[in-house]
C-alpha cells in the first residue's frame, strides 16, 4: 500500500514508518522538525541524539534496501500539503503530526496558540486534501484517551447509546479533555466527524494512553535508527521519565496522591494498533474509534515498578511525591473498555519489571549525559 505518515520524525512517527517499510508497504513521510524545534527552543534535549529524518531514511537504506521518501515541510502550509498528496496519492494516510505535550500546551499564551493552531489547521488540511486528492484513501489519526477524560462512568469505545424521554441515539461519548493539548484532540475528532458525514471519509480515530519504551524489531537494528526519548517534564510521559530518574538518582516525581490512572501501551503495541488499523481499513462514512491501551496503572503502582526494576540492577531508588502541576483527579474510578484492537488480533506486550529494565540498562549507558535541571524545574504548571 502507499503509506503517507504525516508527523514522520515523531517518537511514534518514525517507528511506524521504519516498521511498515519492513512490512513492504511503500512509505513517505513528511515532518517540520516541530517537535526537534521546540525541545531545542525550551532547552528540554532528548536523552540521546537523534540523526535528522534525510540520515534515518539513508541509515535504513543501508540495512534494509527499502526507501522511505522525505518532505520537510509544515502541513499547516497548503502548498506543502497538496505537493505531497499529489505526489504520493496515498491509499492510507497515518495523522501523528501534531504538537503531543500536555504540559507544553498550558507552558504559555504562545505555546497554547501554537498548540491549537498546528493541531488543527493540520487535521483540516489533511481533510481536504483527502477529499481532494484521495477520497477513497483511508485516514488513520491519533487521538488520546484524554479526550474521555477520568468520568465516573465506563468508558466505552468512542462512542455512547443514550436513551431519552424513550428514543435513543449513538453520540460521540462525551469529552472532558484536562489540558489544551488534549482539547485540540476532540476538536479533531468533532472535526474528522462532521467530514464523516458530510463528505462520507472512511476514518480510525485511535484513542491512545500513554506510551513507553524505545525499542522495535526495527530500531533494534541499529541504534541511530531508536526513536527520540525524552524525560523532561514536557515532552516526556511518566513511565519514560521515572525510568531515567531512576538511573539518575532522582527521587520519583509522583505527582500530588499518584492515584491518577490511564492506560498505557508499549511502544510495539503502537505499531502493532496502527498496523491492525490499516490492515482492516474504516468503511465509507464511518469514523471507527478504538481506544488503543493494553492495561492500566496508577502513577503509585508505576513508581513501585520502576523502583522494583532498579532495585534489581543494583540500584536504589526513592519516590517522592511533589505538588501535582496538573489540575486533574488523583483518586478516581477509571474503566474504559479496549476490546476492538483485541478483536482485531493485537497481542499485547504487557509491562513487566523485565521489560522496565531492558530500557533501564540503554539508559544507563546515556547516564552521563542526564541534565537533572530538565527533570522537574515546574515550568509547566495548569495555574
Ligand atoms: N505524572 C506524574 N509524574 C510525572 C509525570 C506524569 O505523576 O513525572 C502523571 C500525570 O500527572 C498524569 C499521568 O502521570 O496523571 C500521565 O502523564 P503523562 O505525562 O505520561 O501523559 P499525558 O500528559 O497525559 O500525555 C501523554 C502523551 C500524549 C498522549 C497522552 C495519552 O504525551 O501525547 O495523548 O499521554 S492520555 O494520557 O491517555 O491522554
Amino acid at each position: 500500500m502507499r503509506v503517507l505518515i504525516l508527523g514522520g520524525d515523531g517518537y511514534l512517527g518514525w517507528p511506524t514508518a521504519l516498521h511498515l517499510s519492513k512490512q513492504g508497504h511503500d512509505v513517505a513521510v513528511v515532518d517540520n522538525y516541530l517537535r526537534r524545534n521546540l525541545c531545542r527552543e525550551e532547552n528540554v534535549e532528548a536523552l540521546y541524539k537523534t540523526p535528522n529524518l534525510h540520515e534515518r531514511a539513508a541509515i535504513w537504506k543501508t540495512h534494509t534496501d527499502k526507501t522511505i521518501d522525505i518532505t520537510i515541510g509544515d502541513l499547516c502550509d497548503w502548498d506543502v500539503v497538496e505537493d505531497v498528496f499529489r505526489e504520493y496519492q496515498p491509499e492510507c494516510i497515518i495523522h501523528y503530526a501534531e504538537q503531543p505535550s500536555a504540559p507544553y500546551s498550558m507552558l504559555n499564551r504562545k505555546a497554547s496558540t501554537l498548540t491549537l493552531k498546528n493541531n488543527i489547521e493540520v487535521t483540516a488540511n489533511t481533510i481536504f486534501a483527502v477529499k481532494e486528492f484521495c477520497p477513497d484513501a483511508h485516514l488513520i489519526k491519533l487521538g488520546t484517551m484524554g479526550e474521555y477524560g477520568t468520568p465516573n462512568i465506563d468508558i466505552e469505545e468512542g462512542w455512547l447509546d443514550i436513551q431519552h424521554n424513550g428514543r435513543k441515539q449513538k453520540f460521540l461519548y462525551p469529552r472532558a479533555a484536562g489540558s489544551l493539548y488534549h482539547t485540540t484532540k476532540v476538536m479533531d475528532t468533532d472535526l474528522l466527524w462532521f467530514y464523516v458525514r458530510t463528505w462520507g471519509l472512511k476514518v480510525t480515530d485511535l484513542m491512545q494512553g500513554p506510551v513507553y519504551g524505545m525499542f522495535t524489531n526495527e530500531t533494534l537494528i541499529d541504534t541511530q535508527l531508536q526513536p527520540f526519548f525524552n524525560y523532561d517534564e514536557m515532552f516526556g510521559t511518566v513511565i519514560n521519565r521515572f525510568l531515567v530518574q531512576a538511573v539518575a538518582g532522582y527521587p520519583l516525581t509522583v505527582y500530588g496522591k499518584g492515584g491518577q490512572t490511564r492506560g498505557y501501551l508499549n511502544i510495539v503495541d503502537t505499531l502493532q494498533c496502527v498496523q491492525l488499523s490499516l490492515e482492516n481499513p474504516a468503511d465509507s462514512g464511518e469514523l471507527r474509534i478504538m481506544n488503543q491501551f493494553t492495561e492500566t496503572f496508577s502513577v503509585n503502582e508505576l513508581a513501585e515498578m520502576v523502583k522494583k526494576s532498579a532495585s534489581n540492577l543494583g540500584i536504589e531508588v526513592k519516590i517522592k511525591p511533589v505538588k501535582n502541576p496538573r489540575k486533574e483527579l488523583e483518586e478516581h474510578y477509571y474503566n474504559p473498555k479496549h476490546s476492538a484492537f483485541n478483536e482485531l488480533g493485537l497481542r499485547p506486550t504487557l509491562l513487566d519489571t523485565n521489560v522496565l529494565e531492558k530500557i533501564m540498562k540503554t539508559i544507563l549507558c546515556h547516564r552521563e549525559e542526564i541534565n537533572k535541571d530538565i527533570i522537574f524545574s515546574k515550568r509547566a504548571s495548569w495555574c
